[in-house]
């Protein structure tokens, strides 16, 4: 708890001072989704309805946390100044002030109420869930992720993080293969559909994460919990157990691949048909087609497609 405040204070501070001074990630930043980047400061690239509203919210509650700490700054600042012994030797007795007391009540519950509207609206869009086009169902496990796909014949995906040398094995031969979030079997949903996400676990207490998609559910054992998305755009965004669940807690990645309603049909198919191998050629086709698309983007030509 203590090291999570420690960490969140700086960060929160940084973000703040950050979106007070530019109010949006640098455009680099723009084509690399579903990760996060050295050196980023403020949350992970938006990619949902649902996160786009997040950051919505954050950079609103932003602005007014740092108005109201300059406010109280410039004030203390003041007081130390005129109301110094040297310049104010008798003090004042005052003790009441009607006018000031309703204005300091009434004006931080007006600064609440405008912080609660978009907030509840955004709770509320968060658990109202759209009909959806897909479901699929992560169970934790410690420590790793199965995810089911009861709509499509009820195969299941296991996903384990790469190690070190798979993670090279796997840059060398061109595939983007970030370190501690690199899997060996990704999940895949069509890009602009409405996926419902079922999580539980099979031992103790996990959390399905992924920050781009604006998702964040316990997965507790015993009990159904859910969430949902909708990827704007084609790609990989990864996430994390976010439960402190026990020793690798930190190396249960969840890595999900966006792709064409074709391509998921495929690659259904072909996990349906128990095809782990034409399932595995066909995501990494898709790998590598994204990860040049991004290449290209990013104006450094290092593709390497093939
Ligand atoms: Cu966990």
């Amino acid at each position: 708890m203590l090291t999570r405040m420690l960490k969140f204070v700086p960060q929160t501070m940084m973000a703040g001072l950050f979106a007070l001074a530019t109010f949006s990630v640098p455009a680099l930043a723009e084509e690399i989704m579903g990760q996060p980047l050295p050196g980023q400061i403020g949350l992970q690239n938006a990619a949902t309805p649902i996160a786009h509203e997040i950051h919505a919210v954050y950079d609103l509650v932003n602005i007014i946390i740092i108005a109201i700490a300059i406010f109280v700054l410039v004030l203390l600042l003041f007081v130390m100044f005129r109301f110094s012994e040297k310049r104010n030797p008798t003090p004042s007795t005052t003790t009441h002030h009607t006018l000031l007391e309703v204005a300091w009540t009434v004006i931080p519950i007006l600064i609440l109420v405008v912080i609660a509207i978009p907030s509840f609206k955004l709770l509320m869009n968060q658990y109202t869930y759209p009909k959806p086009d897909l479901t699929i169902k992560a169970i934790g496990n410690a420590w790793f992720w199965e995810h089911e796909y009861p709509d499509n014949g009820n195969f299941t995906v296991t996903t384990n993080m790469l190690s070190e040398e798979e993670n090279k094995e796997r840059e060398a031969k061109g595939f983007p293969s970030p370190r501690l979030l690199a899997v060996d079997n990704e999940i895949v949903v069509p890009v602009e559909k409405v996926v419902h996400v079922l999580v539980t676990s099979n031992d103790v207490i996990h959390n399905w994460t992924v920050q781009s998609f604006g998702s964040k559910i316990d997965a507790v054992p015993g009990r159904l919990t859910s969430t949902w998305f909708k990827a704007e755009k084609e790609g990989v965004y990864y996430g994390q157990c976010s439960e402190l669940c026990g020793l690798n807690h930190a190396f249960m990645p969840i890595a999900i691949r966006v792709v064409s309603e074709a391509t998921f049909n495929e690659w259904a198919a072909a996990m349906q048909a128990k095809d782990k191998k034409k399932a595995k050629e066909l995501l990494d086709k898709v790998a590598l087609e994204q990860a040049g698309r991004k290449a290209l983007a990013q104006g450094d030509g290092a593709a390497s497609a093939n």
